[in-house]
């Protein structure tokens, strides 16, 4: 893969964000490229509030929430539930109008039994080992209808990632690997899981099932065996970055890795001309709409499609 041949490592490039704006919600711009995440010895532990972006709000959106978070404005069945939510914030999908099974089920706008339609969050993460991880979420559940997500990997959605559950543990932060099924509403122990097919980046995806969710934190382990019981877990982060905000791709070598990019590229030299070439293709970064970097490629306009393109080197 190109980044592979490239190695090209830039922590800071990547995670130019989305802004998700809840400025009623008390919230900032959230500057998430202080949150760069890495798989450690098989186990990857990221905040659920330390999204990269989200998409297709249009409906539902995530929205973070602390002690310091003032009342929100949204249908909602219960209140808050940052006690004992790691780093003290969580994320909920609002609004919730869908409480109990007797209140209507609208497809596509409180619950979606397809993955990949509604809320989407992305979490940009860099492995060295590839595999088979189990995938672990932790929820506040308060009701029957507040307790299902999909979880999803560089925009595409396996079968192994749809609905994840949770059931017991109602009223409390509870760790699942679930997977609901046909046969088991609470779906079967330790049955979440995604393929990584190669060391690198990519992307974990996760998306509405049903309104009214709170996630905690997420994990991803190897260990079949592994569970978190009720515990926290520490965030498998990155050391702390020393290289500036890229905002073109001249001099991108000095980088080694990139958390966020618009697009996947490969880069090669033409000596005589002096020209770099960049090869874009965008499809495995992120999911959903786009438009959320900052990134200009050298000191041409940006491309206006996905084709190859080249940009002059210094
Ligand atoms: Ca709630
Ligand atoms: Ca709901
Ligand atoms: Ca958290």
């Amino acid at each position: 893969m190109a980044m592979h041949r490239l190695n090209l490592l830039c922590l800071t490039m990547c995670l130019l964000t989305h802004a998700v704006q809840a400025q009623h919600l008390g919230h900032s711009e959230y500057q998430n490229d202080t949150y760069q995440y890495i798989e450690q010895n098989g186990l990857v532990v990221l905040e659920a509030e330390h999204f990269a972006t989200q998409h297709q709000t249009t409906q539902r959106k995530w929205f973070r929430f602390s002690q310091a978070s003032p009342p929100h404005p949204f249908a909602d069945s219960d209140t808050l539930h940052y006690a004992n939510a790691s780093g003290g914030q969580y994320i909920e999908l609002l609004p919730d109008t869908r409480i109990n099974h007797f209140d209507p089920l609208v497809r596509g706008e409180n619950f979606s039994n397809i993955p990949g339609k509604v809320a989407v969050l992305s979490y940009p993460v860099w492995f060295e080992t590839p595999g088979k991880y189990y995938v672990w979420a932790r929820a506040f559940s308060t009701g029957s209808e507040d307790n299902g997500v999909h979880v999803g990997l560089n925009g595409e959605w396996p079968a192994s990632g749809q609905r994840l559950q949770w059931c017991r543990g109602k009223h409390q932060w509870t760790w699942s690997s679930a997977q609901r099924t046909k046969d088991n509403h609470c779906g079967e122990a330790n049955t979440i899981t995604l393929d990584i097919d190669r060391p690198g980046l990519h992307t974990i995806n996760l998306s509405m099932r049903e309104d009214g969710v709170e996630l905690d934190a997420i994990a991803l382990t190897k260990d079949a065996n592994y569970h978190p019981d009720e515990q926290v877990l520490v965030p498998t982060l990155a050391p702390s970055v020393s290289l500036p905000h890229k905002t073109e791709l001249l001099g991108i070598r000095n980088y080694t890795r990139i958390f966020y990019a618009q697009s996947d590229f490969a880069v090669t030299a033409d000596t005589q001309t002096k020209r770099l070439s960049y090869r874009t293709n965008i499809s495995r970064r992120d999911a959903g709409i786009r438009h959320i970097t900052r990134v200009r490629k050298g000191r041409g306009n940006f491309p206006n499609s996905n084709t190859t393109w080249s940009v002059t080197s210094r």
